[in-house]
């Protein structure tokens, strides 16, 4: 399918997703939100082994939701609106292959709502994180209020959404939202190596841990580890498990085929 405002590129079995809107620094409108859930729809995760969301350019990852399309809707098309883009993004979130967000510059409402919706985020030193929707009038609607406090802690989820600060690249790897921040000319080469060693592990074992950890965040303790018990028996039924553990006690590479 041809995109107008997504580029992908393929390198072996990791896909790069660029999102692509350079009039509005890669803001998400219905079309870019519409792109998104098609793409989403269309990744053969028999092939693609870990996917890395970017944004095209030097400036932005993306800069939140469009303002221009939100400015004028009622209640009713902004509750459609914010639903649209929770849906795209919860696809993504529970895509069955690993999702790495590449955050290359402004990451703000929207944007850091789409970070917060992949697995791993890693940045460029230039990369500026905030949830400034209360200063337009609305809160993060594409489920930050949510996801910010499981990954920051609730108490500076609730600082960074009441005063919609933006924070640097290095503070947002100090309160845990980035796991690593890069020179921007490395960004890409770090995401795709990140990519690579996912990739080279056994991807219905990465698939299953990372359905493990998404669906026992909610459960009560013995219901979490009762899921992991029975994810972990799963994978004895992989020929992937068998694979792996007889390159190891044979002292050579394992080749996983995804079976
Ligand atoms: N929407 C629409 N256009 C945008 C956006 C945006 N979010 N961000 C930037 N643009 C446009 C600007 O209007 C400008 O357009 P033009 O050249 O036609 O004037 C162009 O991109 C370049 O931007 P600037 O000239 O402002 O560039 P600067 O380098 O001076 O500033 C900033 C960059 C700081 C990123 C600045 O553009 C800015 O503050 N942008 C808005 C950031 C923001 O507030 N984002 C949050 C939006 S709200 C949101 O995401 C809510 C999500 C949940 C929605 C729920 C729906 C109900």
């Amino acid at each position: 399918m041809d995109y107008k405002y997504l580029k992908i590129n393929n390198i072996d079995n990791v896909c790069v997703a660029a999102i692509s809107a350079p009039k509005s620094l890669n803001a998400l409108n219905s079309q870019v939100l519409a792109e998104l859930d098609a793409f989403a729809d269309s990744i053969d995760t028999a092939a693609v082994r870990v996917l890395i969301i970017t944004g095209d350019g030097e400036k932005s990852f993306v800069a939140g939701a469009d303002i221009s399309e939100m400015s004028t809707l009622n209640e009713q098309e902004g509750f459609a609106f914010g639903k649209r883009g929770a849906d795209v993004f919860r696809k993504i979130e529970t895509l069955p292959i690993p999702v790495i967000a590449a955050v290359n510059g402004f990451a703000l409402g929207g944007g850091c709502e789409l970070a917060m919706a992949c697995d791993i985020r890693i940045a460029s030193a230039n990369a500026k994180f905030g949830q400034p929707e209360v200063g337009l009038g609305i809160i993060p609607g594409f489920s930050g209020t949510c996801r910010l406090a499981r990954i920051v802690g609730m108490g500076i989820a609730k600082e960074m959404i009441y005063t919609g600060k933006v924070i640097r690249a290095d503070e947002a790897l100090r309160i845990g939202l980035v796991n690593a921040v890069y020179p921007q000319e490395q960004l890409m080469d770090e995401a795709v190596a990140m990519a690579k060693k996912i990739a080279a592990n056994a991807p219905i074992a990465v698939r299953y841990a990372k359905l493990c950890i998404n669906e026992e965040y909610d459960l009560q303790a013995d219901k979490a580890i009762s899921y992991e018990n029975t994810m972990f028996g799963k994978c004895f039924a992989t020929k992937d498990q068998k694979e792996g553990m007889d390159a190891f006690l044979n002292k050579r590479q394992a080749n996983f085929r995804n079976e």
